[in-house]
Parts: C-alpha cells; sequence; structure tokens
C-alpha cells in the first residue's frame, strides 16, 4: 500500500497558522474530505481536511505548532481508493468534518460525535459569573454547541490554553440536563421565578425511583441517535412557543390517481406513496404563505427562496430527518425515488450530515403505521412541520348527502412568534385544497 503524504492546502491569505487541535491519531482510519486538525490564525480556526482516504500512518504535527502551505500533517497509509478533490481554505471553514452532527433536527444526527463521550470531568461552573472573552473553540465545535443550544461562553475547555472540545459541550449538556449545572439564563429565571433546580428551568427535581423495589428492570443505554436528538427535542419544545392545528384533507382522488400511476409504472420500480405528492403540497403552501419557509433571526425573519423538505424516518436507532433538496424543482417520481434511497440510507446509518441539513420545513408521517393526529415538535430552526396520519374512509356530508370519502389527517404545528392562528389554519385549509385536486397549484 501508498503511502500518501497529506499537506496544508492553500489557506489563502495567512502566512502562519497554530495547530490547535488534532483530530486523528495514529491507527485511525480517515475518511477523503475527513478533518484532520484544526489550525487558528489571529482572525480564524479553520478544519484541514484530507485529500485522501487511508490509515494515519504517521501525525507530523503537534499542538502549538506553527503550519503553512505545504506543511506536511500526516502520512497516510492510503486505501487505493477515494481521493477528494485538492482542498482548499474555504473547504475546512465548513462543516464537513463526519464528527459533527447534521443541523439540528426534532430529532437527527448521523455522524455525531464520537458515540458516547468518554467520562469527562465537568468543570467547575457557577453561572452566576459573567465569563470573560470569547471562548476558545473549533468551528465544528462551535456548531456542535449551536445545535445542542450550548453557551459556549459556560463552558470550561479542557483541551490546550482552555479550548473547548466537543466532549466539554457534551459534559455540560449532560450536567444541565441532570440538574446539576444551571445555565446563567436558567439560573436567571430561577431567580426571577423562585423555583428549584430542574434542569434550569425552576422545576422541581425529576423524580428519582428505585424501580427494583417494585418489580425486575432492566437498564439499557440509549442510542446515540436518541441521545442528541432528545437534547434538539427538549430545547425545541421548551424554547419555542408552538401551537398545532388539525384538519382534513380530501385524498379520495389523488389516492385513486396514485394507485393508477403505480400499476401504470409497475416496471419501472418505482413505487409512488403519498409522502410524494405531501411534499410538493407542501411547497405549493410554503410559496403561497411564505413565512412557513422562514427562520427567526432575533428580531428579523429569515425568509428562504428554497424549498428543501424534511421528512421523519424511522430507524432502528431512532428518528432521523433526511431532507429533499429543492423539491419544487423535482417531480413526484424523482421525489419518490430520492425518498426512497434517504430512507434506507436513514435505516442503514448511512445518512451524511450534508443529507440531514438544510431543511427549511419537515414532515413526520406516520401514515403507513395509524393514528389520527399528533402533535409534532417543530424542527428548530424551522418555524413549522407538518404531521401526518393514516388515511381512512369517512362518511362526508356533501350536501345532500354522507358520502364516503377517503380523509387525511393532518396536524400542523407551527411558531407562534412568526405565524398566527389564522395563517396557520389558511395553510391548512390551502394545503388540503390542493390536496384535493392538484391541478390548484397551477392557479
Ligand atoms: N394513509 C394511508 N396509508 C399510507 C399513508 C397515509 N397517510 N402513508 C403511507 N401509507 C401507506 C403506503 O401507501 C404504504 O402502503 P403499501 O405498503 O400498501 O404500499 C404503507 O403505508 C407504507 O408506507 P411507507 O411508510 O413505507 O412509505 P411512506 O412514503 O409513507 O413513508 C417513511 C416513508 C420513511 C417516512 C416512513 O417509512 C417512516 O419512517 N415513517 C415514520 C416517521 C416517524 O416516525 N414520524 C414520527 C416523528 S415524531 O417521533
Amino acid at each position: 500500500m501508498a503511502s500518501i503524504e497529506i499537506q496544508v492546502p492553500d489557506i489563502g491569505d495567512f502566512d502562519e497558522v497554530t495547530v490547535i487541535e488534532l483530530m486523528v491519531k495514529v491507527g485511525d482510519t480517515v475518511k477523503a474530505e475527513q478533518s484532520l486538525i484544526t489550525v487558528e490564525s489571529d482572525k480564524a480556526s479553520m478544519e484541514i481536511p484530507s485529500s485522501h482516504a487511508g490509515v494515519v500512518k504517521e501525525v507530523k504535527v503537534a499542538l502549538g505548532d506553527k503550519v503553512k502551505q505545504g506543511s506536511l500533517v500526516v502520512i497516510l497509509e492510503g486505501e487505493g481508493g477515494a481521493s477528494a478533490p485538492a482542498p482548499s481554505a474555504s473547504v475546512p471553514n465548513t462543516a464537513t468534518a463526519p464528527v459533527e452532527p447534521a443541523q439540528a433536527a426534532p430529532v437527527s444526527v448521523a455522524s455525531a460525535p464520537a458515540a458516547v463521550a468518554p467520562a469527562v470531568a465537568v468543570p467547575a461552573h457557577n453561572p452566576t459569573t459573567a465569563p470573560i472573552g470569547l471562548p476558545h473553540a473549533s468551528p465544528s465545535v462551535r456548531k456542535f454547541a449551536r445545535e445542542l443550544g450550548v453557551p459556549l461562553t459556560e463552558v470550561k475547555g479542557s483541551g490546550l490554553k482552555g479550548r473547548i472540545t466537543d466532549a466539554d459541550v457534551q459534559a455540560f449538556t449532560r450536567s444541565v440536563m441532570s440538574g446539576a449545572v444551571q445555565t446563567v439564563a436558567g439560573a436567571a429565571q430561577n431567580k426571577s421565578t423562585g423555583g428549584g433546580d430542574g434542569a434550569g428551568l425552576g422545576l422541581i427535581p425529576w423524580p428519582k425511583v428505585d424501580f427494583t423495589k417494585f418489580g425486575p428492570i432492566e437498564r439499557k443505554e440509549l442510542s446515540r441517535i436518541k441521545k442528541i436528538s432528545g437534547a434538539n427535542l427538549l430545547r425545541n419544545a421548551i424554547m419555542i412557543p408552538a401551537v398545532t392545528n388539525h384538519d382534513d384533507a380530501d385524498i379520495t382522488d389523488l389516492e385513486a390517481f396514485r394507485v393508477s400511476t403505480n400499476k401504470e409504472n409497475e416496471k419501472s420500480g418505482i413505487k409512488v406513496t403519498m409522502l410524494a405528492f405531501l411534499i410538493k403540497a407542501c411547497v405549493a403552501a410554503l410559496k403561497k404563505f411564505p413565512e412557513f419557509n422562514s427562520s427567526l433571526d432575533g428580531d428579523a425573519l429569515i425568509y428562504k427562496q428554497f424549498y428543501h423538505i424534511g421528512f421523519a424516518a424511522d430507524t432502528p436507532n431512532g428518528l432521523m430527518v433526511p431532507v429533499i433538496k429543492d423539491a419544487d424543482k423535482k417531480g413526484i417520481f424523482q421525489i419518490s425515488v430520492e425518498m426512497g434511497e434517504l430512507a434506507k440510507k436513514a435505516r442503514d446509518g448511512k445518512l451524511s450530515p450534508a443529507e440531514m441539513s438544510g431543511a427549511s420545513f419537515t414532515i413526520s408521517s406516520l401514515g403507513g403505521i395509524g393514528g389520527r393526529y399528533f402533535t409534532p415538535i417543530i424542527n428548530a430552526p424551522e418555524v413549522a412541520i407538518l404531521g401526518v396520519c393514516k388515511s381512512q374512509m369517512e362518511p362526508v356530508w356533501d350536501g345532500k348527502a354522507f358520502v364516503p370519502r377517503l380523509m387525511l389527517p393532518l396536524s400542523l404545528t407551527w411558531d407562534h412568534r412568526v405565524i398566527d392562528g389564522a395563517a396557520a389554519a389558511r395553510f391548512n385549509v390551502y394545503l388540503g385544497q390542493i390536496l384535493g385536486d392538484f391541478r390548484r397549484v397551477l392557479l
């Protein structure tokens, strides 16, 4: 096997930068484009990715070393395969590192940071002390902290010169969740409400029960995905003033069209489910009601001019949310094929962070399973999510008689800071009209 020397690529305007984080060690298997080290100039920090896949034979830099374009970073024992295009300075700045979680999902995250953080001592934390200066952390750690809603200014770093690591962020999250530590915001809230120590929310502590007193038990660790999605869900459930509107859509004709389309295209092997039509119908509704396709940014709204639709997928390890990018530009067949591929990847644990990022709206469909209505949790920073349950035949009054119609239960949860109840009702009504007659999209 060939030895491959990985060097620092063109890093733009910087002559020399300091190595502040080693992200691999001898013996590690790295993929092409995986981040190897983090470097820092006086202006920014960035991650240096590997241009090839292979096994790390030698690490040629140490923490604190000064490096520049061409400096040798690691020597790989090549796998003779994948090689990425020569990385440039713009690459390392982005969240390509497979050690990062994907964008927050109610859910989410494929390649989260090393499964379960090794037990890290939680640095002493005093929420009443104002932090001095900006926290030192690499871009990937900052992104991870943002996704978990962790205030980095309150995390004590265990890395070189107090640098905050992924493990520090995870440890901090665990301590806040367990109630051992409070965030400044939580402490302030407790002070104002006179509350107790329930995870910084002014709640009474979580009940501690010895279940063995009542019968036999078995303790099992939560999956990596559940641990991370739990933190996201908790934040989203607590921080978003969410309301859910329930409605029904008459999909009798659409279902007949879907069934006949599948019959006609039996040989193609592409199966179209109701979810593909729902994605298209939601895109039409998002275009008509753009605030549903926005995100809050302080006192402003960011209106997205793209329609990337996330869909919740049930996997053996927990809930994942792959994203159909540019759903407005794709047809039902293409969406169906992509959905099938992404759902399979999700079940196989092979979704990349990029495949779970960038959603502007999410659909959670329990239609294949059952139920009537539910209250999905918004996938921040999105502002709305559509929950869908199983359609069923119902008697519907047509003005003269009850007629059997196939009705699809819809549950739209929306962020009341951005959307009003009237707009939500209109969104659902419009969605129902589109699903009732797709020709309306043309109007
Ligand atoms: N009403 C009635 N039947 C429906 C339906 C609906 N709304 N939606 C789907 N179905 C039917 C499909 O037509 C299919 O029927 P056949 O087997 O007869 O062809 C069957 O249910 C199974 O569909 P599916 O689930 O395989 O396909 P999908 O496109 O509807 O959904 C996916 C794909 C990946 C979203 C789904 O498999 C899944 O994981 N759903 C769970 C999502 C979830 O967990 N949400 C909760 C989030 S909150 O914790």
